[in-house]
């Protein structure tokens, strides 16, 4: 294996994972014990979505009254006649903090009814995504590369990133692709919350947040719930056969807005590591501390109460998996992307088996599958060779897995 170079002085070897016990997924606060999937749905999903919401995300608004959704280009002819093209602004909010949230909508022209679809998040920007000249490009934050000066975004960046969006494969395979560019919903740094979507709710004042409010992942996740709001009132889409995909932080993300808004029929993390699919009481590659120290505005103030105490902490990565059930769920890792625990991600998802087999679906696997030998029950899992990245592996798996699920 072709060894990517990882942040130094964290543990990299099996051998050096500490004993540990996962909390029990099936073992709710007050020791009742889950047998049938009606005890998980009423009393313990609920109990588990708290926590996280407490504990790691931070608790975040439902859908807000100031919304409204604005097409403001459409093109029949997009991708070489391929596609419908829709580019839709979500306006939230009022006033001078209110945000505009530019979705970026591709259907397959050829399709007779409403089609299964995937809601992505992106992070340079939806013009980034595919070299298609008419893509808005953002006017929000932007890191300053593919093309961006000054932290605005420019021309010189379109398509940049195609290779991690196989647009072309996923409309010829039936299936219409959303994107969303994350920093239109919140901008990532540490900004206080001063910026994106925090100002907008209660408490508007960032001094006088609790330590459970949410944060930035939260944020962009309630961004993803938002784009599937519109995608209800989108007549090409079938919105309650929708896949949320995210890569790495965006992996969190995805997750998260899973779990948190179960109308997202499938959800799929790509090499999300800490934070997202990997377990945090492994303590292998990225560690809760060192995430809350390099990113502390990702996750609730409380989160960091589990820096070195791991344990304490009263849910574990594998519930974030579970709160996906009985819908399907795909966790994708990279051999190379040790930062992000391959291992762990897929331990996380064998830890939500349990709640699973509740409904009646079984994972298929007890021990990690070898690299690129991808198993696709319920539960999805691979570990694919390469590093840190979405590539069309990937992606040929999740339309797979889609193939399998929602047509
Ligand atoms: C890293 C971070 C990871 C992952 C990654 C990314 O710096 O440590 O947790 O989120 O960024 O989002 O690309």
């Amino acid at each position: 294996m072709l060894l990517e170079a990882q942040p130094k002085g964290y543990n990299y070897e099996e051998a050096k994972v500490p004993k540990f016990n996962l909390p029990d997924p099936l073992v709710c606060l007050d020791g009742t014990i889950v047998k049938d999937a009606e005890t998980w749905q009423k009393k313990r999903r609920p109990e588990i979505l708290r926590m996280f919401e407490d504990e790691v995300y931070g608790r975040s608004p439902g859908k807000p009254k100031a919304m409204r959704f604005e097409v403001v280009e459409k093109d029949a002819n997009a991708l070489s006649g391929k596609a419908v093209r829709r580019q839709i602004v979500i306006h939230l909010g009022k006033g001078e903090k209110a945000l505009a949230v530019n979705l970026l909508l591709y259907s397959p022209k050829k399709a007779k009814g409403p089609v299964p679809g995937f809601l992505t998040v992106n992070f340079r920007g939806n013009h980034t995504t595919n070299a298609d000249p008419a893509i808005r490009i953002p006017t929000s934050w932007v890191r300053n590369d593919h093309g961006a000066k000054d932290n605005k975004a420019t021309a010189a960046g379109r398509g940049g990133r195609a290779s991690r969006w196989a647009i072309d494969t996923i409309i010829s395979r039936g299936y219409a692709f959303g994107t969303i560019y994350y920093g239109d919903i919140d901008p990532d740094f540490n900004d206080g919350y001063e910026n994106g979507p925090h100002p907008l709710f209660p408490p508007k004042n960032p001094k006088k947040r609790k330590p459970n409010d949410w944060a930035s992942i939260a944020g962009w996740a309630w961004g993803l719930s938002r784009g599937l709001d519109y995608l209800e009132t989108d007549a090409t889409v079938d919105a309650k056969r929708v896949a949320v995909m995210g890569h790495s932080r965006l992996g969190k993300t995805s997750l998260w807005a899973g779990a948190a808004d179960e109308r997202f029929a499938l959800v799929i993390s790509n090499n999300s590591g800490c934070g997202g699919a990997a377990l945090s009481r492994r303590g292998f590659g990225e560690t809760v501390k060192i995430i809350n120290t390099s990113f502390p505005h990702w996750f609730c103030d409380n989160y960091s109460k589990y820096n070195d105490k791991e344990n304490e902490c009263p849910v574990d990565q594998h519930m974030l998996i579970a709160l996906a059930a009985p819908r399907p769920v795909y966790v994708a890792s990279a051999e190379g992307d040790r930062w992000a625990d391959p291992n762990g991600e897929f331990l996380s998802a064998l830890g939500a088996e349990p709640v699973y087999k509740l409904f009646g679906h079984k994972f298929g696997v007890t021990k990690q599958p070898p690299v690129n030998k991808p198993v696709h029950g319920r539960i999805g899992y691979h570990v694919r060779t390469g590093k840190h990245d979405v590539t069309d592996y990937d992606w040929k798996q999740y339309l797979d897995f889609a193939d399998k699920h929602l047509k």
